[in-house]
């Protein structure tokens, strides 16, 4: 029965009729569509009889043809691990090969089990969003959250596939965090919205390990980093209060006391809190002194790890407000929580709050971008399938190029992010082993706000193009396709919007006293050097030294321009740096593939493809340094500071 509510690229076996050759004038609102195809049995033969049927309909006159019939098949894809040969090519070119190996095989079982057992419960996580009960039938309150049977198999799963574990065992040393990242990719377009619990259970346990692992957390970090379904938990970020969560140094209103116990009891409402079904959570709150005064700003959070219900699954003195009405990821529960002295730990030190949750944002920003990279790949894979069933003026979608150009400037798109999210998690993984040079780990805090920023965007310009590419089928609910697009659009919002996280790419930069950039230029500089060996890539190193020599200058020049000009360029600025790093070069590569950007080293791999050199070039002939342009254009300046207002207001006198 559950069969028949598969979107139709998501049933489990494939009704195949066969393109009519009868084709329709365009995609979408005169498709037909036919009756009972997501069928779990039998479906060969009774696909055989359906297409006799269908080709005799054709024989009649439309009056009287007696069933509907169908001139699209269903976009699927087969073993996600297989499929990607960029995956695929990568783990190569980069793992030791005694990792490799066993990696791979874990891989090709893993894309097996998603295909077959895992994608089907994604779906039912969207059919079945959680519901939430805030009295039972007698009147008492209960605040039950319920989730269903699938979503709650999606942790087990995420257990026994060692999704958290994975990076923190580190059975393959610096190289675990990069294959645990990895499977979260594979994992992600089928994890009907776990992926976000996941994120935050990941981002718990990196701020749990980098405060060493305090005893009264020891229990907390096994359960967060098991294997075992029975022991699992996942956790909370609890960040977002009434008055929004981007300023969090100002909109957080939650109030700790201190207890005699020592622990505290938070006073407070937390107003948007993702998988609010989860175990444990970290958040901000003040802690209020003896007169009862808290510090305001930043100074005044600290950090607190609570648990959301006792043994006996009592809730920890939370009410349930209510969940959100939300646009996209609604297999996941996001509610409203009135804190109502909750019992916590405080687990920073007094007043460095935000620093501390800082590890954990930097984790789930990396979640963010595994998930960005992810949907593209998805939403390209599925469109890349169709254009090869799909028939409309006489061919095949595959055989009109303009169709396929619109793919492949789609992929290129995801190429470039995706090398962009290995090198951050190959950096991460380094500096988890303590093998991370100061370069590196100036290079990771740079990368992440620019990666999480760029994926964003990209990933809901390629989901919108994608969704085109079906024609009306692709705004059709019932063939998930809609469902990809609203989670997708999340990913440039949460955990910090395009422009928060634009302004913590200042903050890096500031942090460090701008040696970020310098280890940024330095390194981009000295590597394309070491790169113009390889002749048909001259085109993309002649445009990223260009752009480079842009960046170098508009860097000279804001340098003493007011900070207006560095918070107006903030945008284009991490856009350039985006850009360009994917264009390039890595360290520690051996010749001749070092001094290649991240898309040209992969396509001066020995073994690298003609398709590899055509994505570097393709990307590099992108613009790589907008803010150069910009700059060139006055748009950082007091004067486009007031033609903005007034564009933006007009005459209106808001
Ligand atoms: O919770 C949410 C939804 C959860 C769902 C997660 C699922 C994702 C999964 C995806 C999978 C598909 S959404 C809530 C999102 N909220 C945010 O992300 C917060 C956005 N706002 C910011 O990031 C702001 O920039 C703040 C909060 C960091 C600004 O706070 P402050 O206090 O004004 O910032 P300061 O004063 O500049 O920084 C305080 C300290 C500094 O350290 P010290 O004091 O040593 O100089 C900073 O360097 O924190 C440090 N710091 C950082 N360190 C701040 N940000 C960072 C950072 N990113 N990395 C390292």
């Amino acid at each position: 029965m559950f069969a028949c509510r598969l979107p139709w690229w998501r049933s489990s076996a494939t009704c195949k009729l066969r393109q009519s050759g009868h084709f329709l004038p365009w995609d979408g609102c005169q498709m037909l569509t036919i009756k009972g195809i997501n069928t779990t049995v039998g479906q060969e033969q009774q696909a055989g009889m359906q297409e006799k049927q269908i080709l005799e309909d054709l024989e009649m006159p439309l009056a009287r043809r007696e069933m509907e019939t169908l001139f699209q098949e269903q976009p699927e894809t087969g073993n996600q691990y297989l499929e990607d040969t960029l995956l695929r090519s990568y783990l190569k070119t980069h793992l030791p090969s005694k990792v490799l190996e066993e990696v791979h095989q874990d891989l090709e079982r893993f894309g097996n089990r998603l295909l077959t057992k895992i994608q089907p419960l994604s779906w039912e996580c969207e059919l079945n969003p959680p519901v939430f009960r805030q009295y039972d039938a007698w009147g008492r309150r209960v605040d039950h959250i319920h989730t269903c049977s699938a979503w709650r198999r999606m942790k087990e799963i995420s257990a026994e596939e060692g999704l958290i574990a994975e990076a923190y065992e580190r059975r393959y040393s610096n190289w675990s965090r990069l294959y645990q990242a990895v499977k979260l990719y594979l994992f992600s377009s089928s994890s009907g919205g776990f992926s976000c619990p996941l994120a935050m259970t990941d981002g718990a346990a990196k701020v749990i390990e980098s405060l060493g692992i305090p005893g009264s957390l020891k229990n907390a970090f096994d359960h967060l980093t098991s294997r075992d379904p029975e022991k699992f938990w996942t956790s909370g970020q609890w960040m977002t209060e009434r008055r929004g969560g981007s300023d969090v140094a100002n909109g957080t209103e939650t109030v700790a006391r201190k207890q005699p116990d020592g622990t505290y009891c938070l006073y407070g409402f937390k107003w948007f809190t993702s998988a609010a079904d989860s175990d444990v959570t970290l958040t901000l709150a003040r802690i209020a002194d003896a007169e009862g005064q808290c510090t305001q700003g930043s100074r005044g959070l600290s950090l607190f790890f609570l648990r959301v219900r006792d043994e006996e699954g009592k809730l920890n003195s939370i009410q349930v407000q209510r969940l959100k009405d939300k646009l996209g990821t609604r297999q996941m529960a996001t509610a409203e929580l009135w804190l109502q002295g909750s019992r916590a730990e405080l687990i920073s030190a007094e007043g460095r709050g935000v620093a501390a949750i800082s590890n954990m944002l930097n984790i789930t920003r990396i979640h963010n971008v595994i998930g960005a990279v992810a949907s593209m790949r998805r939403m390209i894979s599925l469109s890349r399938d169709y254009a090869c069933k799909r028939v409309a003026f006489g061919k095949l979608l595959k055989d009109h190029p303009l169709h396929m150009q619109t793919i492949a400037r789609m992929e290129v798109q995801v190429r470039g992010a995706f090398l962009l999210l290995m090198e951050i998690v190959r950096l991460l993984g380094l500096a988890e082993t303590n093998l991370a040079s100061e370069q590196d780990q100036l290079l990771l805090r740079l990368l992440i706000p620019v990666a999480k920023l760029y994926t964003g965007k990209q990933a809901s310009a390629v989901a919108v193009e994608a969704m085109e590419s079906f024609g009306g089928q692709g705004y059709m609910e019932d063939t998930g396709l809609p469902v990809i697009l609203r989670d997708t659009l999340v990913l440039s919002i949460w955990e910090g919007t395009t422009n928060i996280l634009s302004l913590d790419v200042l903050r890096s930069l500031a942090k460090s006293q701008g040696q970020v950039m310098a280890v940024f230029l330095s390194t981009v500089q000295k590597k394309l050097e070491l790169a113009s060996g390889t002749e048909e890539l001259s085109p993309a190193l002649q445009r990223t030294r260009e752009a480079i020599g842009s960046l170098r200058k508009f860097m000279a020049v804001a340098g003493s321009e007011q900070a207006l000009t560095m918070e107006l360029a903030a945008r284009d600025f991490s856009y350039s740096l985006a850009r360009i790093y994917t264009g390039r070069a890595k360290p520690g590569i051996p010749e001749p593939w070092n001094g290649s950007a991240l898309l040209m080293e992969h396509a001066a791999r020995p073994d690298a493809s003609s398709t590899d050199v055509c994505a570097a070039l393709r990307w590099c002939n992108q613009e790589l340094c907008p803010v150069a342009v910009e700059s060139g254009r006055g748009s950082y300046g007091g004067r486009a500071e007031l033609q903005d207002s007034a564009l933006v207001f007009g005459n209106s006198r808001l």
